[in-house]
């Protein structure tokens, strides 16, 4: 699978019935009913997460060209990516009107309406939409898309710069404990000032390793320090009577993160799903005869119901097929746990259990512990799913002295981890000289360690990477 990833990752796209990528408009594609299911679990675990402390909010998708255009940074990283609505009908507009690529010109002027006073301060506000961007890169479905349709966009407002840097922090948590509930595993770090959202004082990123080695950024978190405040006059009356510009952040991530569950798990099987996403995270599956069949189905129903009263998603497959095919299928559809069941083993009492991860067969009986034993099964399940992937991840990340050596790591399917003295000048050379990216900042250095590039005190261990 990790020579040909790329053919794996959008063959499996189409026979798991996710996306189809067919729809005449590049970079614009179907979400299927099966990979729509997996979406919605998905977005209901991060949405959870930000209810606690945030509110869902839903903005409109065009954006007047005097606001897109307003803040100069931004703008300048946005413009060759933006689409236009020109015409009303047969009339000309009086002013363009951008489909959004993100929605900070949307949101902030609204912003400055509604903050008057340190009251109405911190403003955390998110919303779940479809943004444009007009990607000049090679398309791929779910990771390079033109109309990204899952765009979770949080917007942030604070007093005081360190509630703001404080908020990126909660982000960071709040993403951890997202991406660990989907069993992915990750590398945090600090983009370089190069790679910095347009209009961001520092974006921190979440990236992954995919099985080619190559890494897929899911996930950004910018501190947009007073920037945008400033642009939009977003103020504040503060307790001691001041006008003051209110601190910003803003955080996505997008349909890559159904991306990343694929890429991430998959197996030349197909699909290995985290439980919490799965849709349907038992698949029973009856062996039928002619005689006892009635009996045989007759159970599988009321295994069902007991496991659905327990909150889990149980599907029976009774398709009028060869048992053999359905294993097929549902291994290629990622179930975390099969339940097989025939006459015989009705007779005994028993059901037969396999995990997606390990295709050993196991033995449990039909007693009041079923439910127990079944939810335990699932959770060792996840848990091996998240080992594996760390496990992969970490075996992936290779440092180095020699900048010589960086090519060999990568391409040999790894990211490389090196020594920086943090100056701009030596970062862009790595860059130059390798050819891939610097993802940015991971950790600091140790003692004494030396840049990779100019010999002089590293500060920091950036990562190396060839990036999606
Ligand atoms: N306003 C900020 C935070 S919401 C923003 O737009 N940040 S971003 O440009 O970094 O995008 C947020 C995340 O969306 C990225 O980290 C990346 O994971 C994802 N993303 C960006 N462009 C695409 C694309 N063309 N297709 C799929 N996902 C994308």
């Amino acid at each position: 699978m990790v020579e040909n990833f790329s053919e794996w990752f959008h063959d499996i796209l189409e026979e798991a019935n996710i996306t189809d990528s067919r729809y005449p408009i590049k970079g614009m594609a179907i979400w299927m009913p099966y990979g729509f299911k997996i979406r919605k679990y998905m977005l209901e675990i991060i949405k959870e997460l930000l209810d606690k402390d945030h509110d869902e909010v839903l903005f409109p998708l065009l954006v007047p060209e005097g606001e897109l255009a307003k803040e100069g940074e931004h703008i300048k990283g946005f413009e060759e990516e933006v689409y236009w609505v020109t015409k009303g009908g047969v009339n000309d507009l009086n002013e363009k009107l951008a489909l959004r690529p993100t929605s900070e010109t949307a949101i902030y002027p609204m912003y400055s309406l509604w903050i008057r006073s340190h009251i109405d301060l911190p403003i955390k506000y998110y919303q779940v939409v479809n943004t444009f961007r007009y990607e000049t890169k090679h398309t791929r479905p779910l990771i390079r898309v033109r109309e990204i349709t899952t765009f979770k966009e949080a917007h942030t407002a604070h007093a005081t710069k360190e509630e703001c840097a404080q908020q990126i922090e909660d982000f960071i948590e709040i993403y951890k404990e997202f991406l660990d509930s989907l069993a992915i595993p990750y590398l945090i770090s600090k983009r370089p000032p190069w790679d910095t959202f347009p209009g961001a004082d520092y974006t921190m990123a979440f990236d992954i390793i995919m099985p080619d080695g190559k890494t897929l950024q899911i996930g950004t978190i910018h501190n947009l320090g007073q920037s945008f405040a400033k642009t939009f006059d977003i103020t504040f009356e503060d307790k001691d009577g001041e006008h003051k510009y209110v601190y910003q952040t803003c955080a996505g991530v997008s349909d890559r993160i159904v991306a990343s569950i694929i890429g991430v798990h998959g197996d030349e099987k197909g699909l290995r799903l985290p439980p919490r996403v799965s849709p349907n995270q038992i698949t029973i599956i009856p062996i039928l005869f002619k005689k006892g069949k009635e009996e045989v189905m007759s159970k599988c129903m009321e295994i069902k119901a007991a496991l659905e009263d327990a909150g889990l998603r149980v599907n029976i497959d009774d398709r009028d097929i060869r048992p053999g095919k359905k294993f097929y299928d549902w291994e290629l559809k990622g179930t975390p746990l099969k339940l097989e069941i025939g006459p015989r083993d009705l007779e005994n009492n028993i059901t037969i259990a396999m995990r997606r991860d390990e295709g050993e067969k196991i033995e449990l009986t039909l007693d009041d512990d079923l439910v127990d034993n079944v939810k335990d099964l699932l959770d060792k399940y996840y848990k091996n799913l998240k080992e594996t992937a760390w496990s992969f991840q970490s075996e992936h990340v290779k440092f180095t002295e020699e900048i010589n050596e960086i090519a060999n790591i990568i391409e040999a399917g790894n990211i490389a981890a090196v020594n920086w003295c943090g100056d701009e000048e030596c970062g862009k050379q790595i860059e130059e000289k390798t050819g891939y990216d610097v993802l940015g900042i991971y950790k600091d250095a140790e003692e004494n360690a030396k840049c990779i590039v100019s010999g002089n005190d590293a500060k920091y261990v950036a990562l190396i990477a060839k990036t999606y």
